[in-house]
């Protein structure tokens, strides 16, 4: 399966499993998609039918809020039946809203942030002293950065040289509830994992290209003299790939509800389907879906009341009358 492929089997069972659940964070899914995707699908060394395997490269999503975003790569690949991520954040599910451990293919349980590169660089300390040549790749979230824990473990990195080990960073100018700069300033971030002794590449995070070229230069980085840690800095979209979720911090937690909602994300997904990808819920998209009217509370950005009531219900009766057009803007 290609990177795009997965990355969009994420993004469709993430709007399912969310539905499904009542779940929360598919805007964190949705952002983290082509990360995970290009991960799973091209970078990772790993056996599903042998998930403990000794030399397999060592993952942590520590933005585990995104759980549904790895739970759909690790049943895609095998880890475990794509039906069980059905029971996504249902009573006794091994499915945890958060990632878990006793998931087959999960390196580290993940939810409170902030841990997961502290661990990711001890999984890294460890495999040097024990002269193993596996990689150890962690995924952050950009509000995670403002825990101090991550700058312990980047300095951390950084005093052992651990050339072992690769830091991707969401960097979706989001956090749960507002956007970065009014939460609490981290730029220049470049130049701040650079102090910190890394290794920096800034990307757009949503790119698979790019994506690749940037793990491609960060295993070139962990031959070089310096043995410095790399930092991926993949810029992204909160929300990516549903307009009406794109940039609008109402998605951190809510789910997508039946009726419009749901109908509208799997439709905006299915005319950015790439080939050869099954949809195995909603075959064709919904034929009739239901639309938003004028009083439904959409494509509004929720964190200021200025920016309500936009004109989503509008644009949406365009993309439904005309398939293929593609309508979605970047705040930046
Ligand atoms: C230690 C800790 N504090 C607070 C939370 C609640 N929380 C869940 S997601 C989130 C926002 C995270 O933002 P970011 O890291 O940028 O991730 P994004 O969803 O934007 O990818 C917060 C504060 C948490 N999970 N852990
Ligand atoms: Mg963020």
């Amino acid at each position: 399966m290609t990177s795009e492929q997965l990355a969009w089997k994420i993004r469709r069972h993430g709007i399912e499993m969310t539905n499904l659940s009542g779940g929360s964070h598919i805007g964190a899914v949705l952002s983290v998609a082509d990360i995970i995707g290009m991960l799973y699908a091209e970078i990772l060394n790993f056996d599903s039918k042998n998930p403990e395997w000794h030399d397999r490269d060592r993952f942590i999503l520590s933005k585990g809020h995104a759980g549904a975003s790895i739970y759909a790569a690790l049943a895609e690949n095998g880890f475990f039946e794509v039906e069980e991520l059905k029971t996504h954040y249902q009573n006794g599910s091994r499915l945890s809203g958060h990632v878990s451990h006793h998931l087959p293919g999960v390196d580290f349980s993940t939810g409170s942030l902030g841990h997961g590169l502290s661990a990711a660089a001890g999984m890294a300390y460890a495999a040097k002293k024990d002269g193993k040549t596996h990689k150890v790749y962690v995924v952050l979230g950009d509000g995670e950065c403002d825990e101090g824990s991550v700058w312990e473990a980047a300095l951390f990195a950084n005093h052992f040289r651990l050339n072992n080990l690769v830091a991707i960073v969401d960097h979706n100018h989001m956090q749960s509830l507002d956007f970065n700069e009014n939460t609490l300033e981290i730029e220049d971030f470049g130049v701040k994992w650079k102090a910190f002794g890394w290794n920096v590449i800034e990307i757009n995070g949503n790119n698979h290209d790019e994506l690749r070229e940037a793990f491609r230069q960060a295993d070139e980085n962990s031959k070089a003299e310096s043995h410095k840690p790399t930092v991926i800095i993949a810029n992204t979209i909160k929300g990516c790939g549903v307009s009406f979720m794109q940039n609008d911090i109402l998605w951190h937690y809510r789910f997508p509800h039946d009726g419009w909602e749901y109908d509208c994300a799997v439709n905006e997904l299915h005319e950015h389907m790439p080939e050869g990808v099954e949809d195995v819920y909603t075959p064709n998209g919904i034929e009739k879906p239901v639309l938003p009217t004028e009083q439904d509370d959409i494509g509004n950005d929720h964190t200021f009341s200025y920016t309500w009531n936009t004109d989503y219900p509008e644009k949406m009766r365009r993309v439904a009358a005309k398939p293929g057009t593609d309508e979605r803007e970047h705040r930046l």
